[in-house]
């Protein structure tokens, strides 16, 4: 188990469409299923730490850039007092899905909080406390995006099938 972001996903890029970004390298462990998603349908996307209270003005920065940059979404996982999906949605107007990771005295239910519960008039998109959240989150980025791209539409066709179809193949041990 590794809390390094490998890196050849770190690097901001100009083709970037994705953004994953986290608190902490101690995030990765949940944040990765989010990029493993994304390299499964081919996005291009970026992986990065941008702690909200210990790096503020990156925070800043990355929000500002993300429009401009062409970013069509950001990934935003945090734990604890989770601010870095709010504050980087203050910022942008590119969607933000926040990715609420399990902290280690409230399980995470401290981080979903924090995300779930924007005041009115900055949204945050909240998914699921840990892996499940951070995949979902990717695949809802992905559907996004295949609104308006027929071969990642065609892809999301695909995984819903097979995913239904390992379920249907499920047996019981009776
Ligand atoms: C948050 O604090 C991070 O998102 C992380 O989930 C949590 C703990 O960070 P580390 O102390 O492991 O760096 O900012």
């Amino acid at each position: 188990m590794s809390n390094t972001l490998p890196s050849s996903d770190t690097p901001a890029s100009d083709k970037s469409l994705v953004g994953v970004v986290m608190g902490s390298s101690s995030d990765w462990e949940t944040m990765k299923h989010a990029v493993q998603i994304l390299t499964q349908f081919g996005v291009a996307h970026e992986a990065r730490v941008v702690s909200a209270h210990r790096m503020p003005d990156d925070l800043f920065a990355y929000a500002e850039q993300a429009e401009p940059r062409g970013l069509q979404a950001i990934i935003a996982g945090a734990g604890g007092a989770a601010h870095l999906p709010g504050m980087l949605a203050a910022k942008t107007t590119v969607p933000v899905l926040g990715v609420p990771v399990a902290s280690r005295h409230l399980q995470g239910v401290d981080s979903l909080h924090s995300i779930v519960q924007m005041p009115k008039g900055i949204p945050v998109a909240t998914f699921a406390i840990g892996e499940a959240g951070a995949a979902n989150a990717a695949l809802f980025a992905v559907s996004q995006l295949a609104l308006h791209d027929a071969r990642l539409a065609a892809k999301l066709h695909t995984f819903r099938a097979e995913q239904t179809a390992a379920a249907r193949a499920m047996t019981l041990p009776v």
